[in-house]
């Protein structure tokens, strides 16, 4: 099965997808919605699962269930089994919306998904930090409702809560490169900025999906793992690379949030490309303008990228990174098929959101 068939597997599964929603917002609250004491908390947890679960491009989920179909044999995917394969495709989306929620509060977001950030609803505010928490636990009461009898429960649990860890540390490294009113030009290498997305990103965006796949088709050899995670870690890498271009130069009605990477100081792609070619003069506009609220503070850099021609940099680093990983699925990808990673690496190739 070649890539193109595989992107179609994606949009045939996303309906069923989608349709499991329901009973997973079903499963997290029917039994306590009525109860005395937590009902009114059940009711918030609903609302924030609905606000913020929903809306992105399920990708993540969505490869937990594909790359599941791919590695079990047809007749053993029973109804049961493919049930518990979308839930764990929707603890992945979980994971990713209690992210994103601590994220933007952090980040100083406005939009996300066409929508106002969660915590900046009127009457919300620093209350989605727990609401943030909230969609984690709600990860293991998933787990533990679907899988608990099953021979992988406990690789699951391990793979969650070491994911959760990278990604945390991920976010410290990303946060503690980029202080407020605090510019150091140094701290922008691309030493830094590699080690930043591995962590932030590629573990929980790229390798979780597939190795929670793995886990449930039995695959838990550790040669198997390496192996794919070679793999998935390069697409991390590059799905991040994509996320810092398009913060800047990206279509907010297609990405569906407003960039603020400048702003924030942020250890972008872009500002350590820059910095890797900037003349003496154009480094000191960056020492001049980076990491400052104000809009011709902001247009000022993205003038600069623009004569530094960054965005055709972007363009020739995608087209290599493409040759790269299309080396390393045929190097790496047995005993894996590589249509699943073939299918993943069609979805975030020239994406626009
Ligand atoms: C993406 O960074 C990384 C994350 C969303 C991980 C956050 C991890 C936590 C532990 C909270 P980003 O800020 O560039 O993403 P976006 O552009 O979507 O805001
Ligand atoms: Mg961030
Ligand atoms: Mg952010
Ligand atoms: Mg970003």
């Amino acid at each position: 099965m070649n890539g193109d068939q595989k992107l179609d597997l994606y949009d045939q599964e996303k309906q069923n997808f989608l349709q499991h929603f329901s009973q997973i917002v079903k499963v997290l609250t029917e039994d306590e919605l009525g109860n005395p004491e937590t009902g009114d908390a059940i009711a918030r947890l609903k609302e924030v699962l609905e606000y913020n679960v929903i809306g992105g491009k399920y990708h993540r989920g969505l490869t937990v269930l594909v790359v599941f179909q791919e590695l079990v044999e047809p007749r053993q995917q029973d109804a049961e089994s493919l049930r518990r394969a979308l839930t764990v495709g929707w603890c992945i989306e979980l994971l990713q919306a209690f992210f994103l929620v601590a994220d933007d509060i952090m980040d100083s977001s406005l939009t996300r998904r066409g929508q106002p950030c969660w915590y900046k609803k009127p009457g919300i505010g620093l209350d989605a930090v727990n609401d943030a928490m909230l969609l984690e636990a709600c990860i293991y009461r998933l787990l533990k409702i679907y899988c608990r009898d099953q021979p992988y429960y406990l690789n699951l649990l391990e793979l969650f809560l070491q994911t959760c860890y990278q990604t945390e540390l991920g976010q410290a490294l990303d946060l503690i490169t980029s202080p407020p009113g605090n510019l150091d030009l140094s701290r922008f290498t691309e030493k830094r900025y590699k080690s930043i997305v591995k962590y932030k990103t590629a573990f929980y965006s790229f390798y979780l999906p597939v190795a929670a796949a793995m886990y449930m088709a039995g695959i838990d050899g550790e040669k198997e793992h390496a192996n794919a995670k070679k793999i998935l870690m390069e697409m991390g890498e590059f799905f991040q690379i994509q996320d810092d271009y398009l913060d800047l130069f990206g279509d907010p009605s297609v990405t569906g949030k407003v960039g603020t990477d400048i702003q924030d100081n942020k250890c972008s792609w872009l500002v350590v490309q820059c910095l890797q070619r900037a003349s003496p003069e154009q480094r000191q506009i960056i020492q001049e303008n980076y990491g400052q609220k104000e809009e011709e503070k902001v247009a000022r850099v993205k003038m600069l990228y623009e004569e530094m021609d960054l965005p055709a940099v972007f363009t020739q680093y995608e087209e290599d990174s493409y040759c790269r990983l299309m080396s390393l699925v045929e190097q790496h990808a047995a005993p894996l098929p590589r249509s699943i990673f073939l299918g993943f690496v069609q979805k975030i190739y020239k994406r626009r959101k």
